[in-house]
């Protein structure tokens, strides 16, 4: 068949099965626009948002319930510019989409094209997505195209998955092209990177002689659909759980070996376990700085003595932070389920519910829920984070996704909510982007249409993309926003009070002559034709999430929140490993001291 560059795309997108392609249009993407109206139709849905970095949240948000990617458009310059943060998140922790910019003409290009970058390269913007993409395509005329497309989808769904980005001349969107497109399988590999049985034989028998095993699961258990595998793992041999930020809902945390999570936001039951395994077996994760307390030996790990077996897809993650005895390159389900196989064959199952080591587990983790429980149970007024995180959870079902992104919110969620589910617990984990929970929550609500979708997300960070309210009401998505309003940055201003000293926390605060102020955003969301409504007192929660879901659209619930330190926050856990300048004195000495410990 005879199609125009766009319409490739199109095709492309309709033959993988994408249902929507999220963007806005400009100049520089006209001849994609005008395919997607005459060849995309009902097949492929065009979602405009109203600005570019939603869109690639809220791809980043569908693909992560979902399952299978977005696509999502640009128009030349600043409208592809836009994604940047966007592109750089999903990089950061994996997500595949697919970001199609426009650009100059290949015969304008380096002339000064409207909205071109081409001081040092001609149409030269797809060089800002070098370092956080995938990969990148710049197609120079229709012929490449087709094929550009397929190792687009090839490569971002492959492997250690990731955004790609395609950059689309005007005239290669215009111009035409004879082809044949063959159907995904006909370039692209299906089916699991399989571990090496010496390998898991070796995992196997330092698995089988541990006394105190640890199972530490990242993202990529829930990438690989590895969630059972994991359980029955952990039960056979009667090893606690724990979880990274973007692993967080592998594991429910209401079973007993459940010991939440390690790292500087992370659990003291978490942190104490791990810090004693004999060994160790991590999968899907990378072992990055807030998940291991900064390295510092002993408080989050102590590896060695402890023995790593370290299973990922990646091999550049195996051995980059801790020296292992065993690397396994492989998808998370197929080396569990080998692991597990062979373990057996070799013997029986332990009794993971009584014994020496089953005590202390539910010693460790009764110690930590009666801390969270203390917190949760505050009756201060205005309500603290704790309690409202606390109230949201008590509310919602056990299968409702909660999003969240940075500032106090997404760190006590993460500590102090139980999660039940994979796919329940959506975070920005690695770049810890404001701006991510607004749009990524519709994203997240288009993939799951019959579950809670609550994005529960700071002032700062729902300031940062609240525009996309716009987008929720247009389509009638009907997520439901807990914003918690502290007027202010406050986990960076708690942040500062706590490594620097209270009197140091300045330049966080949302201040109008000197005193907290803060927009209306109930307000705000009514203005957008979304439900809205402000609240500050602990039982006023439920009743406005009830009113909230009630009300069948996308709705705000602003709830003021306690902003005082150190009542706006949660104890700190763990080690975070912040520089402290050297006029501080005592301070300094102390960090350098801890630093010193770092492995
Ligand atoms: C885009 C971006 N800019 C800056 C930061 C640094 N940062 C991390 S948390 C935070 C404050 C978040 O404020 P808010 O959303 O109101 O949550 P709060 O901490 O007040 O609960 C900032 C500025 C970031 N993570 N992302
Ligand atoms: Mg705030």
């Amino acid at each position: 068949m005879v199609l125009t560059g766009g319409q490739v795309v199109v095709e492309t997108l309709v033959r993988e099965g994408v249902p929507y392609i999220v963007g806005i249009p400009g100049h520089g993407t006209l001849g994609l626009s005008d395919a997607l109206v005459e060849k995309g139709q009902d097949r492929l849905k065009v979602l405009q948002v109203r600005h570019e970095q939603a869109a690639v949240h809220l791809a980043d948000g569908y693909y992560r319930v979902a399952g299978t990617p977005l696509a999502v458009f640009t128009s030349i310059g600043p409208g592809a510019m836009n994604t940047v943060i966007g592109v750089a998140s999903c990089y950061v922790d994996s997500i595949p989409v697919l970001v199609l910019t426009g650009n100059s003409h290949t015969h304008m290009a380096g002339r000064g094209v409207l909205q071109e970058i081409e001081r040092k390269y001609d149409a030269n913007s797809l060089a800002v997505f070098e370092p956080i993409a995938k990969r990148i395509w710049r197609p120079t005329g229709v012929e490449r195209l087709p094929r550009i497309m397929q190792r687009a989808f090839a490569e971002m769904l492959t492997g250690r998955r990731g955004p790609v980005v395609v950059d689309l001349p005007m005239d290669v969107q215009c111009d035409s092209v004879e082809v044949e497109l063959g159907g995904p399988e006909t370039y692209r590999p299906t089916g699991p990177v399989l571990p090496d049985p010496g390998l898991i034989e070796r995992a196997g028998t330092l698995l089988e002689g541990a006394k105190r095993p640890v199972v530490v699961a990242g993202g990529g258990v829930i990438a690989a659909r590895a969630w059972d595998e994991l359980r029955e793992l952990a039960e056979f041999l009667g090893a606690p759980v724990v979880t990274t930020m973007m692993g967080k809902g592998a594991f429910p945390e209401d079973h007993p070996l459940s010991l939440f999570h390690g790292g500087s936001k992370g659990t003291t039951c978490g942190n104490a376990i791990t810090a004693q395994a004999d060994v160790l077996l991590a999968v899907g994760m990378r072992f990055a700085d807030e998940t291991t307390s900064s390295y510092r030996q002993g408080v989050t790990y102590a590896i060695p003595p402890t023995r790593l077996i370290h299973l990922d897809l990646d091999p550049t993650e195996i051995g980059k932070n801790y020296p292992v005895e065993v690397g396994i390159v492989a998808d998370a389900r197929a080396g569990l389920a080998a692991i597990l196989e062979w373990l057996q064959t070799k013997g029986e199952p332990r009794d993971y519910t009584h014994g020496r080591y089953f005590e202390l587990i539910q010693i460790l983790r009764e110690e930590w829920l009666a801390q969270v429980r203390e917190l949760a149970e505050s009756d201060h007024s205005p309500v603290t984070i704790s309690r409202l995180v606390a109230e949201v959870r008590a509310f919602l079902d056990r299968d409702a996704i909660v999003v969240t992104s940075s500032g106090n919110t997404q760190a006590q969620w993460f500590q102090e909510a139980m999660v039940y589910e994979p796919k329940t617990n959506l975070t920005t984990g690695g770049f810890s982007t404001m701006g991510w929970t607004v749009p990524a929550a519709l994203g997240a609500k288009l993939a799951a249409p019959g579950q809670q979708v609550v994005g529960l997300v700071g002032d700062g960070d729902f300031l940062m993309t609240a525009q996309e309210l716009a987008t929720a009401v247009q389509y009638g998505i009907p997520a439901v926003y807990v914003v918690a309003n502290n007027t202010g940055w406050i986990a960076i201003r708690d942040l500062q009070a706590a490594v620097y000293g209270e009197e140091r926390a300045v330049g966080a605060e949302f201040l109008t002559g000197g005193e907290p102020s803060s927009p209306n955003l109930a307000a705000l969301a009514r203005a957008f034709g979304c439900h809205g409504e402000r609240i500050s007192a602990p039982d006023e929660v439920r009743p406005a999430l009830a009113r909230a879901f009630a009300a069948g659209g996308p709705a705000v619930v602003e709830v003021m929140v306690e902003r005082d330190y150190p009542l706006s926050g949660s104890p700190a856990v763990g080690w975070w490993d912040v520089p402290v300048p050297a006029y501080m004195g005592e301070r300094r000495e102390r960090y350098e001291r801890e630093r010193a410990e770092e492995r």
